[in-house]
């Protein structure tokens, strides 16, 4: 018979519960779009050295807001060459991109609509988008070389819009549930312009294609997850403690809540996907403690993420060893 990992000392309120009708907090969440933090890699393609001189500026913070779609920004103080498969990572220290509802973050590039004879074309020269939690590991979104979906670099931006708003901004966005994993610091961006350059055939082919041009990538608002740091937070809601740690056998996660929530928690492993789901339910007010039992993962470090109500709350780091 499976153990089960999960057991709940305290007393579970029903969810049908008087008590579960209990008042909504109002959401603590961001409201803006963020930009990344630092550039931690650049590595030049073929060709690159347009905007070297404003960077890295020109590729933190939010994208150009005088770019259209069909006057894309040339500025180098807002946009810089990757070059012919050239790489660049940025890291976002600030706000951890986390998996939210929708697309986590949208990737600017200057893309832009043009004629040619009386067909309307997109100018797109485009990257292969990879995210990683330690900037070590990478996991890259998968893409169509013919259609470029799934690639930045294609959809022109509004910079009029509010860039925390994907629907309105432009840029191509990404969701992180479609690669499942939880959260991440690190995004790359690997120029493949070469693929359409060499296919005269592709819809987006143009000879003088030479090379992503990064203006900017920027978390979406209900994606902002709280650095680690917050583990040894303090908020009102609460707290949280893992004892032992490393956890060699079995751990206990020690919770204490004002009043009745809706806990979830996650063990997400080191490449930031979801490795176990601890529970979902909803806990009364009051101390509780709740089993950890790591058989089956391997060793490494890991992070226990609680959620309560729906909203990313706490983050504590667990050290497994087998
Ligand atoms: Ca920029
Ligand atoms: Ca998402
Ligand atoms: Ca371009």
């Amino acid at each position: 018979m499976r153990v089960h990992y999960l057991f709940l000392i305290a007393a579970l309120l029903a969810a049908s519960g008087p008590a579960a009708e209990a008042q909504q907090e109002s959401s603590p969440a961001a409201t803006a779009a963020a930009g990344a933090d630092a550039v931690e890699r650049f590595q030049p393609g073929q060709g690159a050295g347009f905007g070297m001189d404003y960077f890295p500026a020109n590729v933190l913070g939010l994208p150009d807001s005088t770019a259209r779609a069909d006057v894309p920004s040339v500025d180098p103080r807002q946009i810089l060459g990757l070059g012919l498969g050239g790489e660049i990572v940025l890291r976002f220290d600030r706000h951890m991109i986390v998996d939210g509802p929708g697309p986590d973050f949208t990737v600017f590039e200057n893309a832009f609509r043009y004629s040619a004879g009386s067909r309307n074309r997109v100018y797109a020269e485009p990257g292969q988008v990879a995210v990683s939690r330690d900037g070590v590991t990478f996991v890259s979104f998968p893409f169509d070389s013919l259609t470029l979906h799934g690639c930045a670099g294609v959809t022109p931006t509004n910079g009029e819009a509010d860039p925390g708003d994907p629907v309105l901004s432009g840029g191509d966005s990404f969701d992180l549930a479609q690669l499942g994993i939880d959260s991440v610091r690190y995004v790359r961006i690997r120029d493949v312009t070469g693929v359409v350059k060499g296919n005269p055939s592709s819809p987006f082919w143009d000879p003088t294609l030479n090379g992503f041009d990064l203006d900017a990538v920027v978390v979406l608002p209900r994606s902002q997850g709280s650095p680690l740091a917050v583990e040894t937070g303090n908020q009102a809601a609460g707290s949280a403690s893992l004892s032992p740690n490393p956890i060699a056998g079995s751990a206990m996660l020690s919770l204490t809540l004002d009043r009745e929530r809706r806990v979830a928690i996650r063990m997400i492993d080191p490449l930031g996907r979801t490795a176990r789901v601890l529970g979902d339910e909803r806990l009364a007010a009051g101390a509780h403690r709740i089993r950890i039992d790591p058989a089956g993962l391997g060793s490494g470090v890991y992070i226990v993420a609680i959620a309560l109500d729906g909203i990313q709350w706490r983050t504590l780091r667990a050290v497994v060893v087998q």
